[in-house]
């Protein structure tokens, strides 16, 4: 196969043709699904037809119903070139694929015993040839045919407008969607199930009926993700006034998936992970999961679907704002800070990581070789982070105008970033034209501030500075626009306005707001009659690095005091952070202050949200930790910084600890907000409890890991008797595989938590699991839960003697034929190479270049290998 070559966002060009009309015919057949489409295209600029197919065995080829022969087309592994046509015609392609052989589960596949598609980002040229890109939008007529018996329902997007029975055993169903779409929204399902229907009366009057697909036997674990679907509809009527447009929506389960879902028009694909969720088998976290995803996806009708993508590197004009929304729908039906603090945590242990890489690339890339490796924490995560900072700067009502501007403009179009942006700019009385560098420039910026104080004078001088590190192919940056949202406090832990600037603002938040555009600049403040103590960034409100002067005893305060929950948390953590900087930098064990013990006991004695209180004694990560050491990075002493902060907390605290986990014994086992929050609670303190006695505690987490029926419970108690390796854990290990041996989702968790464990024997348990008779690499989320867990295993995957690397390597070899999505996203450990101590490096670079000369090495792997293995200064140009 020839090597896949590089594409440019500054290339764009219109396509020759429009596809006006598609109707397809798939006659489903597990190794010979024939696919016949009969397309009207218009032209629209001068140039040949050039059709994407990949995977696929022409049959025939008709013009304007004349059979065309083989001579008057070029077809190429990638391509079908029609030179000598008309300016106005129908095309009839007829093609055959072989479902069943399909491993990297694009385009249409088996997954189980049923048939599915997954089209975005460029599947659909696994089906037909087609002109797979987002800008050209066609309705689509689509008739389905199968085994009666086997395949009872035939699905596809939009309303059924046909059925019936063939002889032998087939029938078959047709399904018109009057919506025009991308081909990366087309999707067919074609299986036996168990249905759950239930209805929706939209704001506009529409009866829409809901209907939900999943294994035959789990019907009862689907009701929770059909009421976030009628949550999810209501809340977008009521924040962003948007309604759903079709008489039908349909949500199928399957389990084999290489993502979360897809938000295919009328028809979304799940992994079953975020539709299956009862309390006997998904934790706590699994449901608000499934709640968001379940919005996410169906959000996307108005942002994504009815406004779409022009090209792929404007992946995050609907990605980031989707997950925006998402966020914003979880924050507003459970608890803000606890959402907040899930999304700073992404930010910081995954996203900046990335943007310190050599696979750096701004929001909106400029230059892809598969797509499928930018579907990022980047284009994601800070997509919405910079949505959000849009919104922290228009306010909610500003926001929404422009919402409603972006609607109108571009309903029905495929645009780009540019174009939201300008419906922003447009409703509101703002100039963006700085702003828009965070859609440009990678890399995270990092901002100091420092703070004088002049008692005589009542005079508070405070100092900014903004930088952004370079990153591969781009040198030289520009200062961003940097909200910053703070409060004030007195040393009583009083709050103090800053009034005296023009250039701060109060802030519908509740915080001050200070809109940081230069790479420097300077605030006074007359007349302030106490030195300050400032709470910086609240509430994240950019997605930058911060470096300030606060102290620990300020940050105690902050923690005591701050009038938000978010920004307690985060005085919390800087907390942990600093006292576990000095203690890699001393080379010294974690100590922990007769007044930060205090300061934490208080928290814990609080009347505040046990949930609060869980997330406060989650302690900062390996890997968010190793984010402060850019170069040779200290792997043995974060280990032993981290390991002895723990301990300093358990046996510092034991006593409340103890207390409040006995206090929360009786809590209810509802799914409420509130039994949610206890159950967290309870979780973080026999943590540490056991890490503090295993011997006394062993027998409490060995009891709590056979509670029948809370699944919250049972995955934490295994999750500590693992992490602690308590006397109990091997029986309790063997005694959950027994009871769920037969549930897919549950073993999941098995693997995970094995592989998650951060002591040193979890390389050689990794390997083990591999021959385990329930591991298989061709099911995703198995791989995922013990190959992508222990990937983020840093400090395990980065075991001193190599071992870590080179399973990792064996499985990535392995993957690269069988399903190169999943191989690209497990090399994430191996890109940052160069970080590490000489050895590390030489070892870590070994499995690189042995992976480099694969035989048919996948692009996904390709384009993140090359880039990875690029010299200091190349990388840089
Ligand atoms: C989420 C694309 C899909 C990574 C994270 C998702 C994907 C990849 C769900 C698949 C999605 N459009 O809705 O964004
Ligand atoms: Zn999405």
């Amino acid at each position: 196969m020839s090597k896949k070559l590089a594409k440019y966002r500054s290339d764009y060009r219109a396509p020759a043709f429009t596809i006006e009309n598609v109707h397809l015919n798939i006659d489903l057949d597990d190794h010979a699904t024939r696919v016949r489409s009969q397309l009207q295209l218009k032209r629209q600029a001068p140039g040949a037809l050039e059709l994407d197919g990949e995977h696929l065995e022409l049959i025939t080829l008709a013009v304007d119903g004349v059979l065309r022969s083989a001579d008057s087309y070029e077809v190429t592994d990638k391509q079908l070139i029609l030179t000598e046509i008309p300016d106005e015609f129908t095309l009839d392609i007829v093609t055959q694929i072989d479902p069943s052989a399909n491993s990297a589960l694009e385009g249409l596949y088996k997954s189980g015993g049923a048939f599915c598609t997954q089209c975005e980002a460029e599947g659909f040229r696994r089906i037909t040839y087609y002109l797979d890109r987002p800008d050209v939008l066609a309705v689509f007529t689509t008739t389905l045919s199968a085994d009666s018996e086997h395949f009872p329902f035939l699905l596809s997007n939009g309303n059924l407008i046909d059925e019936g029975k063939q002889d032998n055993g087939r029938h078959y169903a047709t399904w018109h969607d009057p919506h025009p779409k991308p081909a990366y929204l087309f999707a067919l399902v074609a299986g036996d199930f168990d249905r759950l229907e239930d209805h929706y009366h939209t704001l506009e009057g529409r009866d829409v009926r809901l209907e939900l697909f999943v294994d035959k036997g789990n019907l009862s674990r689907a009701n929770y993700a059909m009421e976030s679907l009628k949550r999810a509809m209501q809340w977008d009527e009521e924040r962003f006034d948007l309604a759903y447009d079709l008489d039908r929506y349909m949500v199928v389960a399957v389990e084999f998936f290489n993502m979360g879902a897809m938000e295919n028009k009328g028809l979304n694909i799940f992994n079953s992970k975020y539709v299956l969720a009862d309390q006997a088998t998904a934790t706590d976290w699994d449901f608000v999961h499934v709640e968001s995803v379940i919005g996410h996806e169906y959000f996307h009708n108005w942002t994504g679907n009815r406004i779409t993508c022009r090209d792929w590197f404007q992946l995050s004009l609907k990605e980031g704002l989707t997950v925006f929304r998402d966020q914003e729908f979880s924050s507003d039906l459970g608890s803000r800070a606890v959402h907040r603090i899930d999304a700073i945590r992404v930010m910081r242990s995954f996203q900046f990581n990335e943007d310190a890489g050599p696979m750096a690339h701004p929001i909106r890339p400029d230059k892809v070789i598969e797509m499928n490796n930018f579907y990022t924490v980047t284009v994601y995560n800070k997509g919405a982070e910079v949505i959000r900072m849009l919104h922290t700067l228009l306010g909610e009502q500003g926001f929404q105008h422009g919402m409603q501007l972006y609607r109108q403009r571009h309903d029905g179009q495929a645009v780009t970033c540019e174009d939201f942006v300008a419906a922003m700019e447009t409703a509101n009385p703002v100039d963006l034209q700085q702003f828009r560098r965070w859609y440009s420039q990678a890399g995270t910026p990092q901002v100091r501030i420092e703070q004088r104080y002049d008692a005589a004078q009542g005079l508070l001088t405070l100092t900014f500075e903004q930088m952004t590190p370079a990153t591969p192919g781009q040198t030289a940056k520009a200062p961003v626009v940097i909200p910053l949202l703070f409060s004030a406090y007195t040393h009583a832990g009083e709050r103090l306005l800053l009034t005296d600037s023009a250039q701060v603002n109060d802030h519908e938040s509740g915080s001050q707001l200070y809109v940081l555009s230069d790479s420097s600049a300077t605030l006074t403040f007359t007349e302030v009659e106490q030195e300050p103590i400032i709470a910086w960034l609240e509430n994240f409100s950019a997605p930058v690095k911060l470096q300030t002067s606060v102290n620990t005893e300020e940050l105690e305060l902050l923690l005591a005091h701050g009038e938000q929950e978010v920004t307690r948390w985060e005085a919390a953590q800087q907390i942990y952070l600093t006292c576990l900087r000095q203690a890699v930098t001393n080379q010294q064990p974690v100590q922990l202050s007769a007044s930060q013990l205090r300061a934490l006991t208080k928290v814990l004695k609080a009347p505040i949200d046990n949930a609060l209180k869980a997330l406060i004694f989650t302690l900062p990560s390996a890997e968010e930790l190793l984010e402060y050491y850019p170069e040779n990075a200290p792997l043995d002493a974060i280990e032993r910084a981290v390991k002895t902060l723990a301990h300093a907390l358990a046996n510092g605290l034991q006593e409340v600890f103890a207390a409040t986990f006995e206090a929360l014994e009786s809590q209810s086992e509802q799914l409420s907000g509130k039994a949610m929050a206890a159950r967290a609670l309870r979780q973080r303190c026999l943590y540490f409890l056991a890490l503090a006695k295993p011997h006394d505690y062993s027998p409490v987490v060995a009891q709590q890991a056979l509670t029948q029926g809370n699944m919250t419970l049972q995955q934490g108690a295994l999750e500590i008797a693992v992490q602690h390796q308590l006397p109990c854990a091997e029986q309790v290990l063997a005694e959950f595989a027994e009871q769920w041996q037969e549930t897919p989702l549950v073993m999941d968790k098995w693997f995970a938590v094995q592989a998650n464990a951060r002591h040193p024997e979890t390389v050689k348990r990794v390997a083990q699991l591999l021959d385990h008779p329930k591991f298989s690499l061709r099911n995703p989320n198995r791989v995922y839960a013990l190959l992508a867990s222990f990937s983020r295993n840093s400090l395990r995957f980065h075991q001193e003697d190599g071992s870590g690397y080179k399973l990792l390597q064996r499985i990535i070899t392995q993957l690269n034929t069988l399903n190169p999505q999943v191989a690209s996203r497990l090399i994430t450990p191996f890109m940052q190479w160069r970080r590490f101590d000489t050895r590390r490096q030489s070892m870590l670079k070994q499995s690189l270049v042995e992976l480099q000369q694969l035989a048919d090495l996948a692009p996904d792997l390709d384009e993140k290998i090359t880039s990875a293995l690029q010299s200091e200064e190349t990388a840089s140009q």
